[in-house]
């Protein structure tokens, strides 16, 4: 019989090509050796590090599906196994590069002019230029299609508009260069994708302000867009895309990027938990790995990271070949937030009091965890997709 490796349980890493396996070692490498040893010190001071981003730009990571531009057109497999790699170490990092890859360069590269694409994208690749994406509001999360944020002809100003309004829970905000902000043209009522970028706005029309002292997700950045009539050229609107198609279309790849990323997280929980069993000792000397609820923590979690690792892989074929429904994302999304958050709390037990410092890293992840299960939709909402997939009827009011 074939050994069981519980680091991959159902040896889905058999189903990976080549290249997929090349991809997936080399993003290893890098996030194992250069982005965990500043993971502690950016979760204390709340301090990302763009550089981060432009060392995976180096390393053709960011926006790694996309054809062209510089972009690496790598299967959606190899940009998982990527995403997982990064989330293994921290999902604040693993947030800065979905919103980067998948959220605005991949808006951009679907539905953004040639022009935009050509002059914007290939620096975008190389984390030259940061981006972020803005759909959330403070009065509008779960419900972004009743957005305030305006976009209305500018009153002096041929062939611009002006945009207005505010977004909240910005990944990447304070940092970024170009950021996508989804907004209603006042005519029509319809919504509609704009490119703002930060150098083109004149003084005092755009603030991105951080929001500092979160209790997860310490080491990215988050903040606001504030836009108080900011002019932005008519070219950079997105020209064929209206009404929510276009953010979702967007959140379609990086929610499949989570649905990947908490694996990686839920997988350096049970490997940390699994090495603190082995060694510690309690009753007799013996270790708490030898204990029958010990090992039903990591059976469970072992258990749900196989599963959850072999749906995201369906899902990343299917979705090359261009068959994968956004119920399916939305099914992977929920799922894998959710029970990489449960075994995540579960094998925090494990560590006792030793849980509560943070050189034991579970209580990161344990945080963290909570802002992927809220994010990109929260989990209660995917439900209500899938309810509504099933039955025909929606219950969102
Ligand atoms: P609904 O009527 O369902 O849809 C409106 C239009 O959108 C289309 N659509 C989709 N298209 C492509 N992909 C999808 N997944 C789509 N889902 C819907 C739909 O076909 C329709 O098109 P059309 O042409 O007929 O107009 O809209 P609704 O207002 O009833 O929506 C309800 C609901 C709950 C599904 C939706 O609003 C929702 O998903 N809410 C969650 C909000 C959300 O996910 N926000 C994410 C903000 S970005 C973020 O969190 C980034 S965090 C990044 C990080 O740091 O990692
Ligand atoms: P609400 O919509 O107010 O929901 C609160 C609770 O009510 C949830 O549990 C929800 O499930 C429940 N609820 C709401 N409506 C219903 C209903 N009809 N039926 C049942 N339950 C319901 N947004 C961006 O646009 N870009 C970003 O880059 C970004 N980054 C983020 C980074 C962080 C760290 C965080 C915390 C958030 C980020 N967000 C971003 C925002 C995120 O997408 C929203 O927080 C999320 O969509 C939920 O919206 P909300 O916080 O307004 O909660």
């Amino acid at each position: 019989a074939a050994p069981f490796d519980w680091k991959d349980p159902l040896g889905v890493s058999n189903m990976y090509t080549e290249e997929e396996l090349a991809i997936a070692e080399t993003a290893e490498s890098y996030c194992q050796e250069r982005m965990l040893p500043r993971v502690l010190d950016a979760y204390r001071n709340e301090d990302y590090d763009p550089k981060i981003l432009e060392e995976m730009g180096e390393l053709g990571f960011l926006g790694a599906t996309i054809q062209g531009y510089g972009c690496a057109g790598v299967s959606n497999v190899a940009s998982g196994l990527i995403t997982r790699a990064v989330e293994r170490v921290d999902s604040g990092y693993r947030s800065g590069y979905s919103v980067q890859s998948a959220l605005a360069m991949g808006g951009i590269a679907d539905f953004g002019t040639a022009e935009l694409k050509e002059r914007l994208l290939p620096k975008m690749a190389k984390g030259k230029l940061l981006g972020a994406f803005g759909l959330t509001e403070p009065n509008h999360g779960s419900d972004p299609g009743s957005m305030e944020t305006t976009a209305r002809p500018h009153p002096s100003k041929k062939g611009y508009y002006v945009l207005s309004g505010s977004k909240t829970w910005i990944t990447n905000s304070p940092i970024a260069d170009v950021l996508l902000v989804w907004a209603k043209l006042e005519s029509s009522g319809k919504i509609r994708g704009f490119v703002v970028e930060r150098d083109q706005c004149p003084p005092g029309t755009l603030e991105t302000p951080a929001i500092k002292n979160k209790n997860g997700l310490r080491a990215s950045i988050t903040g606001m867009i504030h836009l108080d009539g900011c002019p932005v050229p008519e070219e950079n609107m997105f020209p064929d895309i209206e009404g929510l198609r276009g953010p979702f279309s967007c959140l379609n790849s990086a929610r499949y990027g989570i649905a990947w990323g908490t694996m990686g997280a839920l997988e350096d929980c049970l490997s940390r938990a699994r090495t603190y069993a082995v060694e510690r000792k309690q009753f007799k000397g013996n270790p708490i790995a030898k204990y029958q609820l010990v090992q039903k923590k990591l059976a469970d979690a072992t258990t749900d990271a196989a599963y959850g690792i072999l749906a995201a892989y369906q899902v990343g074929r299917l979705k090359d070949e261009g068959k994968a429904a956004p119920e399916m994302i939305s099914l992977i999304k929920r799922q894998n937030c959710d029970r990489a958050l449960i075994n995540a709390r579960a094998l925090q037990e494990v560590f006792g009091g030793n849980a509560v410092s943070d050189e034991y890293g579970i209580g990161r992840h344990v945080a963290n965890l909570f802002v992927t299960q809220t994010y990109e939709g929260q989990s209660d909402i995917h439900a209500l997709i899938l309810g509504r997939a099933i039955t025909g009827i929606q219950a969102f009011c």
